[in-house]
């Protein structure tokens, strides 16, 4: 006999799972909190409610069997180690990823990624089509799944569907670079409604809908015909900016713990207690400006603007996608430049920069956000960054002083931080001194303006207006959400049908 997969009202999709199936050296497996920004937030998000988490579990091979975790039902799909390699480090990581950040990096291309691309993004749909209940709400989420969206529409006409995209749209001059942008562009208009972190990127959406596709566009919405379908089928798709943020309550809360306070000193001791201490957290990713940061510190150091032991830097680099050569590379350079900046300006017992290369549980990170001064956040272009708004929220002292990029989503939120220019290496130094310098007053009118941004605008009501604006979305009047059993028959015919065109066509693009 075979058991039915349970279905739910509300499935959400990610590349990853919010846990990662590790095996030990003894050949033991275990689940661990997986990294990242998209985890850190969905995770209160998906608290008490009656949910099912599509996604992979990080490691190669067959897909665990479901399971549930904390009243979430958790769907794993299965990546092979050629598809992690084509779809998940090549596709998504080497083309979209340098793309959607201003090719900091060049954008590789290659055939084949696309090809694998495509067929696992069909993967995540079957399994969230099987996952979803008759009239279910659908959360994908990312850029690694762009073409879920109209995927899961042809197989569950019924279910309502919606992205959010983590990261920057890019400007249409760049998206129009890639060579699948047609394909990319329609996969995202099979959603209802599509979640930006700024409007900026919601625009950048709807100004390649207009340009690539020769779409009508009318404030934040897009009318789409469907390729090949009647104009009977067109439909309306609402793109707009929805930034996320953090879980503000929890952070306070974790903050004001005496363990975490406690700790918070005990760091600061271990660093020769500097006057001043500066953090930087962040993915080894080279969006996030560390190299930047690194050079405008060292020629502070080199201007005798600051020096150890009264001044140090604390960069924690948290390993990411290690496999893939420019993330190799920047490890490399980073690496090189922390040992050069140590060697010239170092001392017995107090060095110029406290490098770690390591991932820390979140207590940890807690309490290195309230022994930091100054906390410079400067990446060259990020979706949000979750870190500016953690620090802020963990600062219930309102002391500390945030350096934030205005290439940073949070920017456009957190206009009372110390704001940099990154690519300038002159300003950020001088914002960075500015920071450093600035009387507590100013400082403690600073943090309270910012912490009372964040505090009113926190992660769970970032989710409400998220699942808010998808229910009302004008899109899909033409059927009900609950279908009659003689629409589900005919729409489960079609669903297979549908299934069968999209497999055939995958094994087509395979052969080639
Ligand atoms: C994407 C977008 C957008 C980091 N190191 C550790 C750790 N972290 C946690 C942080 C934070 C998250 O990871 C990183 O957040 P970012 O915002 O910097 O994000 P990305 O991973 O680049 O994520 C980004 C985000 O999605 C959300 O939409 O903001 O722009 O690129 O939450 O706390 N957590 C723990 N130990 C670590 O060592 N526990």
């Amino acid at each position: 006999m075979t058991v039915a997969t349970p279905t739910f009202d509300l499935v959400v999709a990610a590349n990853r799972l919010p846990l990662d199936r590790v095996v030990d050296d003894s050949g033991e497996s275990s689940w661990r909190r997986s990294p990242g920004g998209l985890v850190t937030a969905m995770e209160s998000v998906m608290q008490g409610r009656d949910a099912a988490w599509v996604g992979w579990a990080g490691e190669p091979g067959p897909a665990p069997e479901p399971f549930s975790d904390s009243g979430m039902y958790l769907q794993p799909v299965c990546l092979s180690p050629t598809e992690i390699q084509e779809y998940y480090e090549g596709f998504s990581n080497d083309t979209l990823w340098p793309i959607f950040h201003d090719v900091i990096v060049p954008a590789t291309f290659h055939r084949n990624w696309w090809n694998t691309y495509r067929t696992v993004n069909h993967r995540f749909a079957q399994a969230i089509a099987q996952t979803a209940a008759p009239g279910a709400t659908v959360w994908v989420h990312d850029y690694q799944l762009q073409l879920v969206p109209a995927m899961v529409r042809a197989m569950r006409p019924d279910v309502r569907i919606g992205w959010f995209n983590h990261i920057p749209f890019p400007p249409v001059e760049l998206f129009a670079q890639l060579p699948w942008r047609r394909a990319l562009l329609e996969g995202l208009l099979g959603a209802d409604f599509l979640g930006f972190q700024r409007t900026a990127d919601a625009e950048n959406f709807l100004r390649a809908c207009r340009r690539l596709l020769g779409m009508a566009t009318k404030a934040d919405t897009v009318t789409f015909t469907p390729p090949g379908d009647d104009p009977s089928a067109r439909r309306t798709v609402r793109a707009s900016a929805i930034p996320i943020s953090v879980d503000f309550r929890a952070l306070d809360e974790l903050a004001r713990t005496p363990v975490v306070i406690a700790r918070a000193a005990q760091i600061r001791a271990s660093l020769g207690d500097p006057k001043i201490l500066l953090l930087g957290i962040d993915r080894l990713d080279y969006t996030k400006g560390i190299r930047h940061r690194l050079k405008a510190y060292e020629e502070l150091l080199g201007d005798k603007a600051i020096a150890p032991p009264d001044v140090t830097l604390m960069q924690v680099a948290t390993p990411s996608r290690e496999r893939v050569d420019a993330y190799r590379h920047l490890r490399e350079e980073v690496e090189r430049t922390v040992g050069s900046i140590n060697g010239e300006y170092s001392d017995i017992g107090s060095p110029a920069v406290f490098y770690l290369y390591q991932t820390y549980p979140r207590d940890e990170m807690a309490a290195m956000f309230l022994a930091a001064d100054v906390m410079l956040v400067t990446p060259l272009r990020d979706g949000m960054n979750l870190i500016a708004k953690e620090y802020v929220a963990c600062r219930h002292d309102l002391g500390g002083a945030l350096v934030l990029s205005e290439f940073a989503g949070a920017w456009h939120e957190l206009h009372q931080a110390f704001i940099c220019n990154p690519h300038d290496v002159e300003g950020l130094k001088q914002t960075i001194m500015r920071a450093i310098t600035a009387p507590q007053d100013e400082r403690r009118r600073r943090m309270k303006a910012l912490r009372k941004r964040v505090s009113d605008h926190d992660v769970q009501r970032w989710a409400t207006r998220y699942l808010d604006a998808l229910a009302s979305a004008p899109a899909r009047p033409h059927r009900p959400t609950r279908a009659s059993d003689e629409e589900r028959r005919g729409a489960e015919r079609a669903n297979r049908s549908n299934r069968r065109a999209l497999d055939k066509a995958s094994e087509r693009t395979g052969q080639r």
